[in-house]
């Protein structure tokens, strides 16, 4: 099995770039800022930040979404988030009862499997496929970050998936040659994303927590709940409440 790693994606010529957060699950959310918000069209490049799967209500409704647009010849280009890679590796070491439990129970999405507790073809392949991160002219895009403290950062794969801490470390600006870094997988505050875009920060989250529209131990939920989408050249950030949970 070959895995792209990365992709090299350059500028359209025409048409607006887009990069969207985590979203786990909630497919209308996404759709609504496609169609109805964003207005995508086939000139638009439309970035999805990793994690389409889990916590929310219809993982395989999310996939069949992207995967429909893309047969559409919407350029919508994916990343690898943490949520598909375990999959892919519970998939690869546990029996088929405790993969479907983990599936199923613990992460709600049993509508990605077969009846005998295999992945649907159809995602399987698009899971297989997902690069760890893409580069454009201006930005690198991940799902969680790059690990800093390390000189070749390009090969430190699991962090770009797992990484949490884009607050504390800062990245190594010559090494990512004035690049700004888009990632999703930790959740900011709607008003902290908000002024890394301002302040334009090299490094910026969008993740807003999704799912998390419920009072919650960890975060405030009046500040999350939100589907994020970043304009790469305006700057402009939009965010819709999630309206499927
Ligand atoms: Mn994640």
């Amino acid at each position: 099995m070959s895995v792209q790693l990365y992709q090299t994606i350059k500028t359209p010529i025409s048409g607006r770039r887009f990069a969207v957060g985590d979203v786990h699950g909630c497919c209308q959310t996404l759709k609504k800022m496609v169609e109805e918000t964003l207005q995508i069209t086939k000139d638009d490049h439309l970035y999805l930040l990793g994690d389409y799967i889990d916590k929310g209500p219809d993982s395989a409704g999310t996939l069949d979404y992207i995967i429909s647009l893309q047969a559409q010849n919407y350029q919508v280009y994916c990343l690898r988030g943490n949520h598909e890679e375990n999959l892919l590796q519970a998939w690869q070491a546990y029996d088929s009862r405790t993969f479907r439990l983990f599936v199923s129970r613990i992460n709600k999405s049993g509508n990605l499997l077969t009846d005998d507790a295999q992945i649907k073809p159809a995602y399987l392949h698009f899971f297989k496929n997902l690069p760890y991160y893409i580069v454009l002219d201006d930005y690198y895009l991940v799902h969680a970050g790059f690990d800093f403290s390390k000189d070749d950062f390009l090969v430190h794969y699991d962090a770009m998936l797992r990484l949490r801490g884009s607050r504390v470390i800062p990245p190594n600006k010559e090494a990512v040659q004035g690049k700004t870094i888009l990632h999703g997988h930790e959740v900011f505050y709607l008003d902290e994303i908000v002024q890394r875009i301002n302040a334009r920060s090299q490094t910026i989250p969008l993740d807003n927590g999704c799912v998390y529209t419920k009072p919650h131990k960890r975060l405030d939920y009046t500040k999350t709940g939100h589907l994020c989408a970043f304009n790469l050249d305006t700057y402009g950030l939009t965010a819709i409440k999630n309206v499927d949970i």
